[in-house]
């Protein structure tokens, strides 16, 4: 419709003008948080949804966008003035320029506001006249709500626990031969502080390499403008008797202590209890690829991270929520383009399985859940290859080392889960069945076209699961 597209062209020109008057009256707004491990695809998914709310072309099964009943969609400025503003241009920009490059890595936290403009729509729609509605979609790493557990844990129980995990990890060799060699009881000096921080986040971003997914505290990884202060220049170290004050021991215990207060409990304080909506995405296959024992250990993370979302389960946490909870939670599956389309409900299963307990555990309290296989942004076609006499269902795409185009035969995932999940969990080496390969493509060439956002896969059914019955 030529008005609404004038419409929208006229209010995306004005984001800095804002309305803020009569924002502050009635104008519902979903708090939508977009979470996951680090590069699950947390920045594609939101580039690519905001493209394709505002061109909804390609939003078939997202219903308000089906039906028409969005009039207009435009970016406006967020209500949160100290938190960095999600960079969508740059980021679209990247995606879908003559030369595809996925967006840089985020490190932290941001926001961005979209609103959309809705037709009066149920009884009384003779009666009112058009209203808007505010999605705040909040990128957080997933990393951070592992530190949920830290909160209620002391510096020695934490300092213990660590050690003992990462006792046989060849990428902690370095970092435990420092740890034992420090006495503890010695009068603390920085230069100590600082290398045995140094060398124990080298660990966690070695282990990271490894594929470990239990790299806390998450901000170690993802420092942000808190690198090299003081609330991160601490780490595990081995002790036996009662630490003096000024002992590199007490000293620690006083950063983890201020890490938890100035670094964790804001950050649940202020932006997780706000959510309403929550998307974690999921990068199943790249676990898969990499064999069970990283399948295994994304399997615990997921049931860390899932934590944060069971009411009850951390007094701290309970009383900033103060009774409010998450409505929905969606589990995402990204990147299926990965996989031929006749693999995607193995692929869904696999993420049901993966988060089962935490399901349960959302359904039980009320929040409602749900759990699917989607790629933000299409980098793929289909083709059926045939391979001595059998037909194998491939996706062709541009490899992302050596700009080739290729057709790839990712492997065979199997229709019970449990399969990959078993072997996993009973810690065996390798896959029994079948290879699975890992490939990495570069983002396709778009031709835009007016009114459609970029291509995608299943990202309308993501989007009418988490806003769809508020508009
Ligand atoms: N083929 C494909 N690759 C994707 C997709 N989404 C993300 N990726 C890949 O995953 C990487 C990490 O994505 P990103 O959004 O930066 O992850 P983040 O760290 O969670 O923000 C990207 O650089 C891409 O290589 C997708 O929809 N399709
Ligand atoms: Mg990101």
């Amino acid at each position: 419709m030529v008005i609404s597209s004038l419409a929208d062209g006229i209010a995306r020109g004005v984001e800095s003008i804002g309305d803020s008057v009569s924002e502050r009256f009635f104008e519902p707004t979903i708090r939508l948080g977009v979470t996951g491990l680090a590069r699950s695809g947390k920045t594609v998914f939101i580039t690519s949804l905001v493209a394709n709310l505002l061109d909804r072309g390609r939003m078939v099964q997202l219903a308000a966008a089906r039906d028409g009943r969005i009039n207009a969609a435009f970016l406006q400025p967020q209500p949160d003035d100290t938190v960095p503003r999600f960079d969508y241009e740059t980021h679209l920009a990247a995606l879908t320029g003559p030369a595809p490059q996925w967006p840089d890595s985020t490190r932290a936290i941001s926001e961005l506001r979209l609103s959309l403009r809705l037709a009066p729509s149920g009884l009384l729609s003779g009666l009112q006249g058009p209203r808007t509605v505010h999605i705040d979609i909040v990128d957080y790493p997933g990393e951070w709500l592992l530190d949920l557990a830290l909160l209620e844990k002391s510096y020695d129980a934490w300092s213990a626990e660590v050690l003992e995990r990462i006792r046989k990890r060849g990428s902690a060799r370095d970092f435990l031969k420092r740890a034992k060699s420090v006495d503890a009881t010695a009068a603390h000096d920085e230069d100590t502080a600082q290398q045995l921080a140094k060398a124990f986040t080298d660990y966690l971003n070695a282990a990271r390499v490894d594929g470990y997914y239990d790299c806390t505290p998450g901000r170690f990884l993802l420092p942000g403008d808190l690198a090299g202060s003081p609330v991160l220049t601490f780490a595990p170290i081995p002790f036996s008797a009662a630490s003096q004050r000024g002992s590199i021991h007490r000293e620690m215990q006083r950063r983890y202590e201020a890490y938890k207060r100035k670094v964790v409990t804001p950050f649940f304080r202020d932006h997780f209890a706000r959510i309403d909506r929550q998307v974690v995405l999921v990068d199943a296959l790249t676990a898969i690829h990499s064999g069970p024992r990283a399948l295994e250990d994304l399997r615990h993370a997921m049931g860390d991270i899932l934590g944060a979302f069971r009411p009850g389960g951390n007094a701290l946490l309970s009383r900033f929520l103060r009774g409010k909870r998450v409505e929905k939670i969606l589990f995402a599956a990204t990147k299926a383009d990965h996989l031929h389309h006749t693999q995607h409900p193995q692929m869904t299963s696999i993420i049901k399985a993966l988060t089962r307990e935490a399901q349960d555990r959302a359904q039980f309290s009320g929040a409602q859940t749900s759990a699917l296989a989607l790629a933000s942004l299409r980098a793929t076609t289909e083709e059926i290859r045939n391979h001595s006499g059998a037909d194998l269902p491939c996706v062709r795409g541009t490899l992302l080392d050596s700009g080739k185009q290729a057709a790839f035969y990712p492997g065979t995932l199997p229709d019970d889960p449990g399969e990959l999940l078993g072997a996993a969990r009973t810690g065996a080496k390798d896959w029994l069945s079948g290879e699975y390969q890992a490939m990495a493509f570069a983002p396709a060439k778009i031709k835009m076209k007016p009114g459609y956002g970029p291509p995608h896969i299943r990202l309308d059914r993501a989007a009418e699961f988490l806003i769809g019955d508020r508009l």
